[in-house]
């Protein structure tokens, strides 16, 4: 667990970032209702979380900064007998008062006042601009003089970029659990009928071993359904000779691995799969050895652009030279998506990707990004030989930017054909 001596070191670094007489507001994420009274599990704001550590709804982090005096106030829901029987416990005002190294702690419902306080005497205000809008009123209504509006989200996520010791440990933990998920279903592939039963045997594994959620919704993929990139239904039927796209990842104490691997479901490559498999791998790692400080990302989506677009010349699915293919969008029909993202408290870690002057940041150790290329062969698609559709393919590992280089998180994780066979065959 990450201690409240960094969340407090954040949120000095946050003030540090914010102009003199100005007032910073975060709130926690509001519950989302699936259905009439029923709540989706709640998930709290992803920056707000950073600066505090803090899993309650109905919070706000107020941070104050005056020529020269800077406050920081947290407002944390009542403790309430009859709400605590149906919901759960809440920490409440006092106990919250030891556990966070604020200035000061009141209710929730005091925001309002202190907002009235404080605003008129300031110059700049920053919240989040995605808020919802009722928050955001509550806000500017008490603005008239306000000299200027700012993005508080866009100061803590560039903060977020770089992960501290202890986040990396929290993200290495959920890619352990994570690894025992992928190699339960490189076993289990042959037993299972049906892509939810897959499914079953990885969300088993996260929660078995503490996880409190997959970091977003598994992708369960067999055959063709792997060329839809974002294919979430998991309900079609295993064939045996299918290969299985399987896109999952835990979070872990709000932190997300994203993992893919591509099995094939009988335990045994084709020799189509096996080819079109050895490519995406040898690009996966050749891009992972480049992983180094200073280098752009672009940089690394240009070079396995091109070192797919040659592999796929040379099996006889494109035709023409590597700049061609490239040139004219035909490979970006087999490979239309970006070389990574970054990871942290989000799968897709809300971390800016260019500077505030538009340039694009170079990898600094301590980032964490995942390297993802693929090939999506849809089974409709003519101009490739009839051999190799309805074939996909991705392979992701998340890769930590070192001072020497990089350090792949998911080494461990089963990739080489060899490797998925034999584990595949060791389950009887
Ligand atoms: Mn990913």
């Amino acid at each position: 667990m990450i201690k409240e001596d960094e969340y407090h070191k954040r949120r000095r670094k946050f003030i540090q970032k914010m102009k003199k007489n100005s007032l910073a507001l975060f709130f926690s994420a509001e519950p989302k209702t699936r259905s009439n009274d029923t709540e989706y599990p709640y998930r709290q704001d992803s920056n707000f979380y950073y600066l505090s550590g803090f899993n309650e709804d109905k919070s706000a982090l107020l941070f104050i900064k005056r020529e020269q005096k800077t406050e920081v106030f947290l407002f944390v829901y009542k403790k309430d007998k009859t709400e605590e029987l149906w919901n759960g416990k809440r920490l409440g005002v006092e106990a919250a008062k030891k556990r966070f190294k604020v200035d000061d702690v009141f209710e929730y419902k005091e925001l309002t006042q202190k907002l009235k306080e404080y605003i008129p005497s300031l110059k700049h205000l920053y919240y989040d601009f995605l808020l919802d809008y009722s928050k955001v009123k509550l806000l500017k209504s008490h603005a008239k003089d306000i000299y200027s509006f700012r993005n508080a989200a866009k100061i803590v996520e560039a903060m977020r970029l770089i992960k501290s010791p202890a986040e990396i440990a929290e993200i290495k933990k959920a890619i352990s659990i994570t690894k025992e998920a992928h190699h339960r279903a490189i076993q289990t592939a042959k037993e299972c009928s049906y892509e939810y039963e897959l499914q079953a045997e990885i969300e088993y594994v996260f929660r078995k071993n503490g996880a409190q959620s997959d970091a977003y919704t598994s992708i369960v993929a067999a055959g063709n359904n792997a060329n839809t990139l974002h294919y979430i239904k998991n309900d079609a039927k295993i064939k045996k000779d299918d290969l299985i796209l399987i896109d999952a990842g835990c979070e872990y104490n709000s932190y997300a691995s994203d993992i893919t691997r591509t099995i094939p479901a009988n335990g045994v490559f084709t020799k189509e799969q096996r080819e079109l498999y050895t490519l995406v791998l040898s690009v996966e790692k050749e891009i992972i050895s480049m992983v180094r400080e200073g280098v752009l990302r672009s940089k690394l989506q240009k070079k396995a652009q091109k070192l797919l677009a040659k592999g796929l010349i040379e099996l006889g699915i494109l035709k023409g030279s590597v700049k061609k293919v490239i040139k004219k969008q035909q490979l970006q029909k087999l490979y239309p998506h970006g070389i990574g993202h970054w990871l942290g408290i989000d799968v897709h870690d809300q971390c800016p990707y260019k500077d505030t002057k538009g340039k694009e940041i170079a990898l600094c150790a301590g980032m964490i990004l995942t390297i993802e290329p693929g090939i999506y062969i849809d089974k409709e698609n003519k101009e490739v030989p009839k051999k190799y559709r309805g074939i996909g393919i991705r392979i992701e590992d998340d890769i930590l930017v070192t001072k020497e280089g990089c350090k792949n998180l998911s080494q461990e994780i089963v990739k080489e054909i060899d490797e998925i066979e034999a584990l595949a065959s060791s389950h009887k």
